[in-house]
């Protein structure tokens, strides 16, 4: 007999930072988990899934993953949306990993298999000066790092996207009832980086992959400056530089440089990236599994990409759990045009929340032979720790006026 959904149970923890879990179990006691956070709105996708989605997912065949996403995604109505989205990626992921647990493969064999032994990762270096973010690069290098972000403080700005406070690690979202409001002065960042990469190229010489995100904060005609600047020295790529909802706004920065451009970590579908894809306007496409519809949607926009030559290079912050970073290296694994994967790391705690299969040797990350996505989840230790208003700060102008954070 076919088995069945019994249950679909949204976690909601936040060892060190908030994350939500989906929980669905079968009536063979199959259980999958699926990671559906939104930094700074989760109670939001919590009770999408709890309100809405979850009776819904009672009684039905966890085997048709595929018809559930269309049931999800077109049966509503209301489509897209990150809290959309991210509940169905949950489903989805959590589908998967039911699937690969009751066939007992890991999930990269029913994704057609290998089509290479293991992923190229990159982290993130950071420091308020370039000095600082020298050692910072040192430091991911030799904990194996050949791909590393760099990111570092501006002279006149007391916070920085991408640069971390006090000793501990770099994460945005502040916990709090409101978020962190930082000055912004997109001048002083223009005047500032290309000299910090150049030295960062200078230091690391002509081997390691040099990434940087300039986060959504430059108008065309300054991305395409600062693409042109940086343009010798071989960045791997550029990322958000434009504000992602205008898909033509890379057109200009394309003309201009051969820099390679990376977008979409804030994309929820397809329809956010066909025109950016197909007219040969990206390099690289950062979607992350759980903010646009899951492995079987995320799969879709790979092949796509593969068509013109557009690399998969998906988000993986501290934000995404280690469920998302799983499914991540699982399609990874089967797809031939991914590029590379973004991993920040996780706190001591979070690993021991969500134990993985999959693991981070020499710069490279392997989704591990346990069937299914290989992320369980310790939920006795996840009740130790209940959800925190946290929110990721937002930016104003020196002028007072709200810009892009
Ligand atoms: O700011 O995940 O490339 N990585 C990033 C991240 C995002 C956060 C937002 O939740 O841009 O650090
Ligand atoms: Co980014």
């Amino acid at each position: 007999m076919k088995d069945r959904i019994v249950s679909a149970e949204v976690l909601v923890c936040s060892p060190t930072r908030n994350f939500v879990t989906l929980k669905v179990v079968t009536a063979d006691g199959v259980v999958g988990y699926g990671d559906a956070t939104l930094n700074g709105r989760e109670l939001s996708v919590a009770s999408y899934l709890r309100d809405h989605v979850a009776p819904l997912l009672i009684g039905r065949d966890p085997s048709r993953i595929e018809d559930t996403w269309q049931y999800l995604y077109r049966g509503v109505y209301w489509r897209r949306g990150p809290v959309t989205m991210a509940a169905i990626g949950a489903v989805d992921v959590a589908l998967w990993d039911i699937k690969g647990k009751t066939l007992g493969q890991p999930v990269y064999q029913l994704l057609g298999g290998a089509v290479r032994d293991r992923i190229l990762s990159y982290t993130h270096a950071t420091g308020w000066d370039t000095a600082e973010l020298l050692d910072s690069i040192n430091a991911k290098r030799a904990i194996g790092f050949q791909a590393v972000r760099a990111q570092s403080g501006v002279p006149g700005l007391d916070s920085v996207y991408g640069v971390h406070r006090g000793a501990q690690g770099y994460e945005p979202a502040g916990r709090g009832a409101y978020p962190v409001e930082e000055t912004w002065d997109t001048d002083a960042y223009l005047n500032h980086v290309p000299g910090v990469l150049a030295a960062v190229r200078d230091h690391v010489g002509p081997e390691l992959k040099i990434l940087h995100d300039a986060h959504h904060r430059l108008t065309p005609q300054q991305a395409a400056r600062l693409g042109k600047s940086v343009e010798d020295l071989d960045l791997y790529w550029l990322e958000d530089l434009t504000p992602a909802e205008d898909q033509n706004a890379l057109r200009l920065v394309r003309q201009h440089t051969t820099t390679p451009l990376a977008i979409g970590e804030v994309f929820n579908t397809i329809w956010d990236c066909h025109h950016l894809i197909s007219e040969n306007l990206i390099d690289f496409i950062r979607v992350a599994i759980v903010h646009a519809g899951g492995i079987s949607h995320v799969r879709k926009i790979f092949a796509l990409a593969e068509v013109h030559q557009v690399r998969g290079g998906p988000h993986g912050p501290s934000d995404v759990s280690p469920i998302t970073l799983g499914a991540s290296v699982h399609l990874g694994m089967a797809t031939p045009n991914f590029g590379i994967q973004e991993f920040m790391g996780y706190d001591p705690l979070v690993d021991e929340v969500f134990p993985h299969a999959w693991s981070f040797d020499d710069g490279y990350l392997t989704p591990g032979e346990q069937p299914g996505i290989g992320v369980e989840m310790n939920e006795e230790l996840a009740s130790l720790y209940p959800y925190e208003p946290a929110y990721l700060p937002v930016a104003r102008r020196r002028d007072g006026s709200m810009t892009d954070w």
